[in-house]
């Protein structure tokens, strides 16, 4: 069976890292191509593939993906051998959640952090409402099961746990007992071990290269 090629575009300082993560839990081998802030990301041959100019992007043989809830679902999917999707029949709780951190929480962490609130009059057209109702819904859905979709690690942990990972060490997400114990046990995953180690190693690199 021909393999066809898998390529991440990234930055090891950005949401790349997500897709890197969720790369590694798949487990299949791919080739990485690093691009500057302001240089090569807005070059016209990467903006071919992604006209937003960012990363990450995977490309798998003629298919292009971004935004990073969709590469988590598109690689469960594109490699069922992994078992990081549920079963289509079970995917209630995948769908949710992984579109909820995509949307609600994305959206109102971002505006809390560059110190939008949203006027009180106004919550009931903003689809994410309040900041405090997103973080009060999330905490209830990862104290619900030991994993966002149930008992099982599936491709929205990777999502849903790198937005809590990355906004409680960046200080725009509270740290709550419930979003530590339910990020410590996906940090310690060996995947995401590994993802970090190279992504580490790539920074270190960018930085010597000054
Ligand atoms: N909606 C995208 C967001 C991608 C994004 O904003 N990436 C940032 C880095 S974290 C970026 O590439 N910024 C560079 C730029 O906009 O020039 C996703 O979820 O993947």
């Amino acid at each position: 069976m021909m393999t066809e090629e898998l390529v991440l575009y990234t930055n090891p300082l950005s949401r790349g890292r997500i897709a890197r993560w969720m790369l590694e839990e798949v487990g299949v081998p791919y080739r990485t191509e690093i691009l500057g802030f302001g240089t090569t990301m807005k070059a016209d041959g990467y903006k071919a593939v992604n006209p937003m100019g960012k990363v990450p992007t995977i490309v798998h043989g003629n298919d292009v993906v971004t935004e990073c809830a969709a590469i988590c679902a598109y690689l469960a999917d594109a490699f069922p051998e992994a078992g990081l999707a549920p079963p289509p029949a079970e995917r209630a709780n995948y769908y949710r959640w992984l579109f909820f951190a995509a949307g609600p929480v994305e959206a109102s962490v971002s505006n809390r952090a560059l110190g939008f609130e949203v006027p009180k009059d106004r919550e009931r057209m903003i689809g994410y409402g309040t900041y405090a109702d997103v973080i009060n819904t999330l905490e209830k859905a990862v104290e619900a099961n030991p994993y966002i979709a149930g008992d099982r690690f599936t491709a929205a942990d990777v999502y849903v746990g790198a937005q809590l990972g990355w906004g409680m060490q960046f200080g725009t997400i509270e740290k709550r007992p419930a979003f530590e114990r339910y990020f410590g046990r996906l940090a310690s995953r060996a995947a995401a071990i590994r993802a970090n180690e190279k992504d580490n190693a790539a920074a270190a690199e960018l930085q010597s290269a000054g």
